[in-house]
């Protein structure tokens, strides 16, 4: 079994029912949920937009592979109603970003674990920080309370629920 670590969130319609519907579709086409972190309510990061984002991560055991879990996801956000637009970053229902993946190391065109900007990102440090501080990032080196300590992100990230 792998532990797999997701960061969810999105800034379109009912946002806290969209995380807790893409929760129960996680567990039931991946992995036991194992841990989750609050929910937080956030600036959205890397672009303008005036409805802000709900983000929450999730630990979850599986046997699939990273691939696997990659596909399963990308079902997943299309059942929710993501629709993508050609900009790199823009306003969605929900996003299924996984953060981790054990302690591998996996590029590909598709696919990048442990997602490559991490340690910009306040609104995944943040919950991260709640359920997994001592997580060792396996390409800095660091754990995650001390990205979280170094992460100059200065946008707004504040418990939801
Ligand atoms: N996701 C992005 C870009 N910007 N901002 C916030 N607050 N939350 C996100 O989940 C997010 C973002 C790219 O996927
Ligand atoms: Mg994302
Ligand atoms: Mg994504």
């Amino acid at each position: 079994m792998a532990k797999v670590i997701f960061l969810i969130g999105g800034n379109l319609g009912d946002r806290e029912q969209i995380l807790k519907d893409s929760a129960n579709y996680l567990e039931k086409d991946i992995g036991k949920v194992n841990q989750c972190s609050s929910i937080y309510e956030t600036e959205p990061w890397g672009f303008e937009h005036e409805l802000n984002f709900l983000n929450q991560v999730l630990a979850i055991e599986t046997k699939l592979s990273p691939l696997e879990v990659l596909e399963r996801t990308q079902s997943i956000e299309k059942i929710m109603g993501r629709i993508r637009k050609k900009n790199r970053y823009s306003e969605r229902t929900i996003d299924i970003d996984i953060l981790f993946y054990d302690s591998q190391i996996y590029h590909s065109d598709h696919l990048e674990i442990p997602h490559p900007r991490i340690q910009e990102r306040m609104f995944a440090l943040m919950p991260m920080n709640e359920i997994l501080p001592d997580l060792v990032h396996p390409i800095l080196n660091k754990t995650i309370n001390e990205l979280f300590n170094e992460c100059q992100d200065k946008l707004e990230v504040k418990r939801f629920v």
